[in-house]
């Protein structure tokens, strides 16, 4: 245990010890995860309570009936994205528009109270994404803060028709309580353990009403590169394929497709990949014991001659096609 934790700390791990609950319990490690103070001496302490954090909200999540539909949603895909944002930005709409899934879209606030999958096609493979209950100071369903860490990454969707700033401020204040930054966050950009570090980005809907265009060029002008930002209108169906591929990059993985020798390769159906990854991923990918027994594989795409053998650590790119030897 580090000497330098101040009373407070004792105080919040006094309420975990006596605490009842499992939710409880939670809220007590939380507060002593934010009281903590960050360096290499408390790395360790800060991660065991993030487990027993994770541990808990698991246990919740299992014995709390009708809530568990919407906090275990299983991740289907390539990947798993929640659209966050205040209410009334169009999270919703944007679902319904952009995959088969229709939620409830109303013009007040605090319409969606559960979360809601759906498939969101890009070239050949397919993303989920999950409509999430609003961001605010209004009563977080408990399970928010845990599915928002889950995801794979963020959208942070933004109504254009006001103040893009101040929503962006709130968004990024609204996730910090959680304990999530996202890449390009002006919050924090030190990689801080107590934190769950995502991608993120920044969709700026409702582009159809036309003075919006002023607020779209201050939101570009404020985030100044340091996070990608696509317009929309999701009412309109517009800019969305521009957003699909926005979504594909910030996830920044590769597709790669297999090939039994002789044959054409498989088309729509690739192992995907964060990008980065080797040959030898990819055979774990495919059977978990055929990184133990490759022999050889084949490769066209990326390398000078197509069908050339490649090397266990050769690095993989997007739309490469492999043939694996065993
Ligand atoms: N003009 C316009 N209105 C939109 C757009 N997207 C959503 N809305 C409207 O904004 C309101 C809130 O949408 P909803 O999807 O329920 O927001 P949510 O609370 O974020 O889920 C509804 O009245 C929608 O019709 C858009 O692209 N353009
Ligand atoms: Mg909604």
């Amino acid at each position: 245990m580090p000497a330098n934790l101040p009373p407070q700390y004792f105080e919040a791990e006094k309420s975990y010890r006596t605490a009842k609950s499992p939710a409880e319990k939670i809220t007590a490690l939380e507060e002593m995860l934010s009281i903590m103070p960050k360096h290499k001496g408390t790395d360790h302490l800060r991660a065991e309570l993030r487990s027993r954090i994770a541990k808990l909200t698991q246990q919740l999540a299992k014995k709390s009936g009708t809530q568990r539909a919407s906090m275990m949603i299983e991740k289907e895909g390539a990947a798993q994205i929640a659209i966050t944002g205040l209410p009334n930005s169009g999270k919703s709409q944007l679902i319904a528009s952009i995959t088969k899934a229709s939620p409830v879209i109303a013009d007040y606030p605090l319409s969606t109270h559960n979360a809601l999958p759906g498939m969101m096609e890009f070239e050949d493979i397919k993303i989920q994404l999950l409509d999430t209950p609003p961001l605010g100071p209004h009563t977080i369903q408990w399970w928010l803060p845990p599915m928002l860490r889950q995801a794979d990454a963020l959208l942070l969707l933004i109504d254009i028709s006001y103040d893009p700033l101040a929503q962006l401020n709130q968004i990024e204040a609204n996730l910090e309580m959680m304990r999530i930054l996202f890449k390009g966050s002006v919050a924090k950009t030190e990689e801080d353990i107590s934190y769950w570090h995502k991608k993120a980005l920044v969709v700026a809907n409702k582009l159809d009403i036309d003075y919006n265009d002023h607020n779209y060029k201050l939101l570009l002008d404020n985030l100044q590169n340091r996070i990608s930002v696509v317009a929309i209108s999701a009412l309109q169906k517009k800019g969305l394929d521009k957003l699909r591929l926005g979504i594909y990059r910030m996830l920044d993985i590769i597709r790669v497709y297999t090939k039994a020798p002789g044959e054409k390769a498989v088309a729509g159906d690739p192992i995907v990949l964060p990008n980065g990854s080797t040959l030898l991923d990819a055979a774990s990918n495919v059977h978990k014991d055929f990184a133990a027994k490759l022999r050889y594989a084949r490769i066209w795409g990326s390398g000078k001659h197509d069908g050339i053998m490649a090397s266990r650590n050769h690095l993989l790119k997007d739309g490469d096609i492999i043939e694996l030897h065993l």
